[in-house]
Order: structure tokens, then C-alpha cells, then sequence
């Protein structure tokens, strides 16, 4: 069994497209350190990962799962994620809990549109990271090619650390290859492969390079290498790429080989940043460090519902040790929860442990506060958060009622439980609209979303595409004045506000600034907030077509009040016709979001596709090959135009197609378009 200290851990977020083979593999890597008796597959919806209902019978993993097993007297914690695009934020979500990005590719299929997207998001993130061509036992695998247009892609650092022999029936490694067994490679030589890894993985290190350059590669020793190999790879500036079929098992030893060996542990791997929200100082990098007496702090990564064990929180401790019996404090909570039951995840299985050391991954129980995001630390004097990273913003939108109206206490609780395991999943209300719209990233997460909710909630509703959210602002400067002034029986009411508003920089953080300017007290402070609480009525209904509004400087120049009268309603009616006015001649303006678009098909359908976004309004930014036959389209659209667009591409594609959207900016909807949306605001106004 390995010793539990953080220089044994290996904590690796397996990634890449849909299909390339990730859950196989894991498989493969759970039979070859025996700790199963026989790999599961996909087909037959029996492998430790991909075990909950859905998964099986989609055949796809949709959601991380967390996944140990020891090798070489290290610990690994392997996170295998879902590939397809829709569920790609669950395995962004899990890169602060790990030291490196295991990205893996189809040898057949070669770089597909995920890989790129999490090969630049793991870059952002600074995180190091491996590339794993799988499948090379497949017949139309090309390896070589492969390998030279990874390097074209994610650049030259991409160098083999082993290379395929036999056409992939083996695998020869070329690092260490005085320890490598096996014939000629497929292509290239042991001695070339070596010579570039090795000089590229002591670039890093000047000391090494002239040592290198002095007594040739005989004169440094494994353990020399090692350290610049690592080190280059925490830098970026080495990216190995080896071989492996999860299927026939090839590869599969130098691989596990490398994971124990050659990749960071939590303590040489890149520190992660947290910001203080609690206590002295700002921002503070962590180490998870050797001490296990040091003050916990664990990030809370994944959230799952158990049907028996309840909620689980799946974290990462950075710093300190998580015992059974720890107090810990959740976030700005003031007061600490009590650790119950502190688990080891395989899949589905878990096993109970007494503690979670620093720099491992495990998973907690039945805490109520736990939440994705959340962490967990020692005292309540300091608190931190992770510096937040971002994820894909849900844009895809459903509007939904429900069939039964029998089921209305139990959507909100149930979509709530479904947004807390899904970081990339919202339910949103639109006040505008007056519908409950679900929001995620494409049409297959949603459908995915309301089975659960028939299947695990009973709740069953009809769907329709929601109404275009537009948001209402103003494109010039203006004046606005109103008197208010009622006179009923004894006392009455006074106020009069002169008021200017102007348009903020689209920039602003909050879209709105109040300001008092008058002088001489010709309004008293006190009414302030009145005026300021009748405005801000009006920002959330939208002035002129119904629409949240934002944008928007307001000040306050001037006004009378009347020492009886004057009272707060009166101001704050005062405040809303004079803001209404002001806006009206302020050249009002509707918003639409837009979207950036990301397509991916086969290249014989680029030309239609792009026929058919110019008729969206989208903007076509580049297009790119990817590979020989696949073509990239990335474009900003406005949202509203692409609510039908799976359908619509399916059809393009014959279904060979794929996209992503993710918010981009808010633009100006055309004028014709805002004169309809003013028109049945207006209309609807009059039936009311
Ligand atoms: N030929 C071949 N097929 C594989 C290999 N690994 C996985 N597959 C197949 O590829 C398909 C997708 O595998 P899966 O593990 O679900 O991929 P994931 O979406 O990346 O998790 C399945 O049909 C697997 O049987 C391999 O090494 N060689
Ligand atoms: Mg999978």
C-alpha cells in the first residue's frame, strides 16, 4: 500500500473529445493495477465510471467521476470527465482539484473540436499537461501523422515520450529507453525521439543544458531528467504525448509508469490562488505542503445526490489534513459543521476513511451547506474562495410549464438539487417574459436535464423556446421632471424631482450609478433612498418594452418638498415618472444578447453553413480545418436566432454536426425589431 504523503499523489483530470475512449481506458487502468477482476465496457453499461442510470443508457459519461487506485506505491486520483461539449464544464470544474490535464485523443479521429477547447483551457489555467493518443491497435489509426499535427496545433513542445511498434500491437518507450523493452518503432527512432524530449526537458534548466551540451545525454543522470522533465512539463514547456489501446492493453504499463514517475506531485505541482474573504490580506497562493497538522482548506469540486447516501460534496484538500471528526467552517459561515463520514470514491463504490490528507481528493457526506464551489477551513476569523475561473455560461435556453400543475412545490426544490450538481445548469425566471426558462449549454444537456427531472422527481413538462430576454437601455442624455401632489381630505402628498440621466460605459460593474446633486437642500437627504427605490422599481420593469434596464447614470439636480407633505411615497412616485420621462426622451434602446458560436462538421457543409448563419444576423468570425476533413466556424449570432439551431444544424449535417454557444456581449437589436417589441409592449398595456 503507498504511504499516504502528498509526494505520492498523482490527482489527473482525464479529458477529450466524446468517443476517444477515456472511460475504456479508465477501465483498463483499474484491471491492470488489480483492482478489478475484469474490465467493463461502455456497450455494456458496466464500467466503473459511467454508473449511474443515465449514463448507462445514453452510453456517455455525463457527469466526473472520481476514481483511486495505487501503482507503484503512489496514489492516483483519476477523474474521468464527460467529452461531449454540452457537458464540458463538469470537467473544467474538476481543474482546481488537480495537478495535470491528461488530455485524450482518438487516434483514428485525431484532434477533434473538445480537444482544442480543453487543451487552450487547461493552458489558461496553467495547469501541465500530458496528451494520450488512445485506440492505436485501430486499422486506420495514423500515428504519425498524428503526432505531426498535434505539433502543427498545440505547438513543438508536443513531443512523444514513447512511441507505437508492431502497428500499435506495443509500445516502445523512448525517455528512459535504456529501460524500454519491445522492437523498432512504427516511425521515427528511439534515438531521435529521445534526443528531443531530453533537450527539450532541460531547456528548463540552464545548469543542465551546459552539463548536456559538455558530456553529451550519457553524462546526465535519470534522476536529473526527471527533475528538468518536470519541471518543463509544470511550465508548459514540454507536452508529452504517448500511446496507448485501452482496448488491447498496449502502452498501458509506460503509461501507468508515467503517471507514478514522471508527473507532478502535489507538492511540485502549480499552486493554486485563493482570495481572501475573510481576514487580512487578498490574494494567497497554496502549496499543499508536507504538513498534515497545518490549518485545513479543502475546495469543494463536485456536488452529487446519492439515492442512499444523500448529498456528497467531492473536494480537494490544498492545505492541512480533513479528519472524520474535524470541525470545519463552510465559506463565511459562522458557525462549523461537525465532518460525519469521510469517503474514498471508485465510481460508485466508496470506501469510508478516517482522514483525507493534504493534496488528495475525497469526498464528504450528508452536509447540508456544501455546495459547488464551497470551501471548508479551520477557522472562522479567515475564510478564502478559490479565485473563480470561468465556465461556460448556460445559454441555451428552454422554456418550460409544467404538464401537471399538481407538481408546483416540488420543481423549484427538485431544479434546485439538479443546479447544485451542475455548475453549468440554471433555472432563470424572466420578470419580462413571465416565463421559467431552463438554461444550459445545448439542446442534448437540457433533454438530459428533464429526464432526471421525470425519472428522479416525477415531474414532468412541456417545453417551448423561450422569448428573447432583451434588456433596455439608453443611447443618449436626457432631462426628466415630475410634481407629485395629491390633496385627499387632511394631509397630503408633495415632491418634485428634476432629474438628468446619461448612458454608462458598457464596462460599468453594477449598470447603474445613483447620484444626489442637489445643492441647498432643496430635496432633504432623507428622500434619497425614496427617489432612489422608485427609480430602481422602474429599472427592474423596463421603461419602455417591458425589459430589465441597465446602463444607466441617474442624478438627482434638483426638487421642492413641503415641510407637512413631503413624505417618502411621495418622492418615490415623484422619482419614477420624472426617471420615466428622462428615459423616453433619451433615445431608448433594446439589447439583445449575442452569442459566440462554435460549429464543427464535416468541411463538404462548410458553405452551407455559412449560408445559412448569414441569415441568422451572425457574424462569421474564422474558420478553420481541423484535421483533413472536419471544418471549424466560430461566429457571434444573436441568441435569439439560434433557439432552434441543434434542429437546424442536424439537418444541414445529416447530424454529423456539433456546436457550443457561450455568452459574448450585448448589441443593439435592429430598429425594426425594437419598434414591434416597443409596439406589443404598448398594446399589451391596453388590454391590461
Ligand atoms: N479500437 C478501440 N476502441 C476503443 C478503445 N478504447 C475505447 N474504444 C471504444 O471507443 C468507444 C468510446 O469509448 P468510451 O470509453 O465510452 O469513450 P469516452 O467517451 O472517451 O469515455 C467505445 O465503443 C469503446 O469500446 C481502443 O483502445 N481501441
Ligand atoms: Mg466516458
Amino acid at each position: 500500500m503507498a504511504v499516504r504523503v502528498p509526494a505520492n499523489f498523482r490527482n489527473i483530470c482525464l479529458v477529450g473529445n466524446s468517443g476517444c475512449g477515456k472511460t475504456t481506458l479508465v477501465e483498463r487502468l483499474l484491471f491492470a493495477t488489480g483492482v478489478t477482476q475484469r474490465m467493463g465496457s461502455v456497450e455494456e453499461g458496466n464500467t466503473a465510471s459511467d454508473w449511474s442510470d443515465d449514463e448507462k443508457h445514453h452510453k456517455h459519461s455525463l457527469r466526473p467521476s472520481t476514481l483511486f487506485f495505487e501503482h507503484e506505491h503512489h496514489g492516483v486520483n483519476l477523474i474521468d470527465t464527460p467529452g461531449l461539449a454540452d457537458f464540458i464544464g463538469h470537467a473544467i470544474a474538476c481543474f482546481p482539484a488537480v495537478e495535470t490535464v491528461a488530455v485524450c485523443i482518438d487516434a483514428h479521429r485525431g484532434i477533434e473540436s473538445t480537444t482544442r477547447r480543453l487543451m487552450s483551457v487547461s493552458a489558461e489555467r496553467n495547469l501541465p499537461r500530458v496528451i494520450i493518443v488512445n485506440k492505436i491497435d485501430d486499422a486506420n489509426a495514423d500515428c504519425e501523422g498524428l503526432v505531426e499535427q498535434i505539433r502543427e496545433v498545440f505547438g513543438s513542445e508536443c513531443l512523444p515520450i514513447n512511441l507505437p511498434a508492431g502497428n500499435g500491437e506495443s509500445v516502445v518507450d523512448v525517455f528512459e529507453h535504456e529501460h524500454s523493452e519491445g522492437g523498432e518503432p512504427d516511425f521515427s527512432s528511439v534515438e531521435d525521439a529521445h534526443q528531443q524530449i531530453i533537450e527539450q526537458a532541460i531547456e528548463v534548466d540552464e545548469e543542465l543544458m551546459a552539463e548536456y551540451l559538455e558530456k553529451g545525454a550519457a553524462g546526465l543522470s535519470p534522476k536529473q531528467t526527471m527533475k528538468a522533465f518536470r519541471r518543463a512539463l509544470c511550465e508548459s514547456h514540454l507536452i508529452p504525448v504517448c500511446f496507448v489501446s485501452a482496448r488491447s492493453g498496449a502502452g498501458v504499463a509506460q503509461l501507468l509508469h508515467i503517471f507514478a514517475t514522471l508527473l507532478p506531485s502535489p507538492l511540485d505541482g502549480n499552486p493554486r490562488t485563493f482570495l481572501k474573504t475573510v481576514g487580512e490580506g487578498d490574494e494567497t497562493e497554496f502549496h499543499p505542503g508536507n504538513e498534515p497538522d497545518a490549518p485545513v482548506l479543502a475546495h469543494v469540486f463536485k456536488i452529487e445526490s446519492d439515492p442512499f447516501v444523500g448529498k456528497i460534496g467531492v473536494f480537494r484538500v490544498h492545505q492541512g489534513t480533513l479528519h472524520t471528526k474535524s470541525e470545519v467552517y463552510i465559506d463565511d459561515l459562522k458557525k462549523s459543521v461537525r465532518i460525519g463520514h469521510l469517503l474514498k470514491r471508485r465510481g460508485k463504490e466508496q470506501m469510508e476513511v478516517h482522514e483525507i490528507g493534504p493534496g488528495d481528493i475525497g469526498a464528504v457526506a450528508k452536509i447540508d451547506e456544501i455546495h459547488f464551489g464551497a470551501t471548508m477551513h479551520a477557522s472562522s476569523d479567515e475564510s478564502y474562495k478559490i479565485k473563480p475561473l470561468p465556465l461556460p455560461r448556460p445559454m441555451f435556453g428552454l422554456s418550460v410549464e409544467l404538464k401537471n400543475h399538481k407538481d408546483e412545490a416540488k420543481f423549484a426544490p427538485a431544479v434546485h438539487k439538479l443546479e447544485a450538481e451542475d455548475p453549468c445548469f440554471k433555472l432563470e425566471r424572466v420578470a419580462a417574459t413571465k416565463q421559467t426558462v431552463l438554461r444550459g449549454l445545448g439542446e442534448l444537456h437540457l433533454r438530459i436535464v428533464l429526464e432526471r427531472l421525470k425519472n428522479n422527481f416525477g415531474i414532468e413538462v412541456e417545453t417551448a423556446p423561450p422569448k428573447i430576454a432583451y434588456k433596455e437601455t439608453i443611447g443618449g442624455k436626457a432631462e426628466g421632471h415630475h410634481r407629485h401632489k395629491k390633496q385627499s381630505g387632511g394631509s397630503g402628498e408633495f415632491g418634485e424631482v428634476y432629474l438628468r440621466v446619461e448612458p454608462l460605459p458598457t464596462d460599468h460593474d453594477d449598470g447603474f450609478e445613483f447620484v444626489n446633486a442637489t445643492v441647498g437642500g432643496s430635496i432633504p437627504k432623507q428622500f434619497m433612498p425614496a427617489i432612489e427605490k422608485g427609480i430602481r422599481q422602474v429599472l427592474g420593469e423596463g421603461a419602455v418594452a417591458g425589459y430589465p434596464m441597465g446602463g444607466i447614470k441617474v442624478e438627482v439636480y434638483d426638487g421642492k418638498y413641503h415641510a407637512v407633505d413631503s413624505k417618502e411615497i411621495a418622492f418615490l412616485k415623484a422619482g419614477r415618472r420624472a426617471f420615466i420621462e428622462a428615459i423616453k426622451k433619451a433615445r431608448p434602446l433594446l439589447l439583445e444578447p449575442h452569442v459566440m458560436l462554435e460549429v464543427t462538421a464535416p468541411s463538404q457543409y462548410m458553405g452551407d453553413l455559412t449560408g445559412d448563419l448569414s441569415t441568422k444576423r451572425a457574424r462569421v468570425q474564422d474558420t478553420e480545418m481541423i484535421g483533413s476533413d472536419v471544418c471549424m466556424i466560430r461566429a457571434t449570432a444573436p441568441l435569439g436566432e439560434l433557439q432552434n439551431y441543434s434542429n437546424q444544424l442536424k439537418s444541414i449535417t445529416g447530424g454529423s454536426g456539433a456546436f457550443t454557444m457561450d455568452y459574448d456581449h450585448d448589441e443593439q437589436t435592429p430598429a425594426h425589431i425594437q419598434q414591434e417589441v416597443i409596439a406589443a409592449f404598448e398594446g399589451h398595456k391596453d388590454e391590461d
